[in-house]
C-alpha cells in the first residue's frame, strides 16, 4: 500500500471516486468540501463527459478504466458509488491492492460473491472493506441503539420501521424495493438488536394507483431475527409526501420512537399550523453521511475502516435475496448465512472478531 498522500507530502487521504451520478458526485463534494484530511485525485464515471465534469469542478483528474483508478499511485483509498453490478470487481481490486474502500449497497448483487469477498478480507491483516450503510451514523439512530445498549427500554421485543419515499421512478419494482430500500432496515435491525435475521416474510396489501401495474407499493416486510423478535417494515416508495423515515423499539420498559422530524420548526400562519416534511435522504441523512465519510477518512489514514463492514453488507445481500424471494413466492423465507467468518469486519455493527493475521 502506498504512504497516504506520499506523493505530495500532504499526509491528505488521496481518493478515487468511482461513479458520481448523484450519491457518488454528492460524495465527492463532501470529500472535496467539508470533510478533513482527504482529496479527491481521481474521478472515474461511465460517462466520461460527467467525470469531466465533476472532476473540473473539484480539481482532480479523470481516469476511464475504474480499474485503473484503484491501481493509480495517486489513490490511497476509494469510495465505490457504481451501479451494483460493477461493485464485485471493483472491491476485489481494491483488496487486491490493499486499500481501504467504501462501497455504498450493495456490496455485490448475489450472495456468493458477497461471501467470497468477506472471506477474501478474513485473509488479510485488517479490514479494509466498508459498505455504506449511512443510517449506523446518524445522530438519532446512534441515541436509540445507545438507549437499548443501555438497558433503557429493558428487553427490546419488536421492532416498527416505518420506510416512505415521495418519490420514485417507473422501474422502481416491488423486488427492487426490498434491494434498494429495504435493504436499510435489514442494516439497522441488524445494528439495534445485535442479532442475525433469520426469516423474511412480505406481505402485498392493496397498491396505490402511483404504482405501475404488479407492483406491490405499498408493502409489509416482516423479519424475524435469531433470538425470535419481530422487525416490521412498512415500505412505501410513491406517497407523493416526503421522505419520511422512522424507527420505534418497543422494550419490556417502554418504547422509542425516531425520525419524527422534530428539528423542524413548526410555523403558523393562515389559520394553520404545522411543520415541514423531509423531502429526500440526502436531507435526511446528510449529517449521516459527513460524519460517516469523516471516519472512513480518519480510518483509511491509518489504512482500515470505521464502519459497516463485509460481514454487514454480505448479510444485507442474503436477507434481501430472501426478501425477493418473498415477494415472489408469498411464502415465509429462511436466511441461511452459513458458518460465520472470522475477520477483522463489522467495527460498528453485529460482529466484532479477532483479526485473523495474514499469513
Ligand atoms: C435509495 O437508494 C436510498 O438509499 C434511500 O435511503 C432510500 O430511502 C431509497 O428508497 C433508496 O432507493
Amino acid at each position: 500500500m502506498s504512504t497516504v498522500g506520499q506523493a505530495q507530502g500532504t499526509g491528505e487521504l488521496r481518493i478515487a471516486v468511482l461513479g458520481v451520478g448523484m450519491m457518488g458526485a454528492f460524495h465527492a463534494e463532501a470529500l472535496s468540501s467539508r470533510i478533513r484530511g482527504a482529496r479527491v485525485t481521481v474521478v472515474s464515471d461511465f460517462f466520461d463527459a460527467l467525470a469531466e465534469e465533476i472532476a473540473t469542478r473539484i480539481g482532480a483528474r479523470v481516469e476511464s478504466d475504474p480499474i485503473a483508478a484503484i491501481r493509480a499511485e495517486d489513490v490511497d483509498a476509494v469510495l465505490i458509488a457504481t451501479p451494483g453490478k460493477a461493485h464485485d470487481e471493483q472491491v476485489n481490486a481494491c483488496l487486491d491492492a490493499r486499500i481501504p474502500v467504501l462501497c455504498e449497497k450493495p456490496l455485490t448483487t448475489d450472495i456468493a460473491s458477497s461471501r467470497a469477498i468477506v472471506e477474501k478480507e478474513s485473509r488479510l491483516d485488517r479490514p479494509l472493506v466498508q459498505v455504506g450503510f449511512m443510517r449506523r451514523f446518524d445522530p438519532e439512530y446512534v441515541a436509540l441503539k445507545k438507549l437499548i445498549t443501555d438497558g433503557g427500554l429493558g428487553n427490546p421485543l419488536v421492532v416498527h420501521c416505518t420506510h416512505r419515499n415521495l418519490a420514485v421512478p417507473e422501474s422502481f419494482n416491488s423486488e427492487f424495493m426490498i434491494r434498494d430500500s429495504v435493504v436499510h432496515e435489514v442494516d439497522v435491525s441488524r445494528f439495534l438488536l445485535d442479532e442475525e435475521i433469520i426469516s423474511v416474510q412480505v406481505i402485498k396489501g392493496v397498491a396505490t394507483g402511483a404504482a405501475p401495474a404488479g407492483v406491490s407499493d405499498p408493502m409489509i416486510v416482516v423479519f424475524e431475527t435469531a433470538s425470535g423478535r419481530i422487525v416490521t417494515d412498512e415500505i412505501y416508495v410513491r406517497t407523493g409526501v416526503g421522505y419520511e423515515v422512522r424507527t420505534e423499539v418497543v422494550g419490556e420498559r417502554g418504547s422509542a420512537t425516531i425520525g419524527l422530524d422534530q428539528n423542524l420548526v413548526v410555523k403558523s400562519g393562515d389559520g394553520r399550523w404545522g411543520g415541514a416534511v423531509t423531502p429526500g435522504f440526502v436531507e435526511r441523512f446528510g449529517v449521516a453521511y459527513d460524519i460517516e465519510l469523516q471516519r472512513w477518512v480518519d480510518a483509511a489514514r491509518r489504512g482500515t475502516i470505521d464502519g459497516p463492514g463485509a460481514w454487514d453488507g454480505y448479510a444485507a445481500v442474503a436477507v434481501c435475496e430472501a426478501g425477493v424471494e418473498a415477494v415472489r413466492t408469498g411464502q415465509k423465507v429462511a436466511v441461511d448465512l452459513g458458518p460465520s467468518v472470522t475477520a477483522g469486519v463489522a467495527t460498528a455493527g453485529i460482529t466484532a472478531p479477532d483479526l485473523e493475521a495474514a499469513t
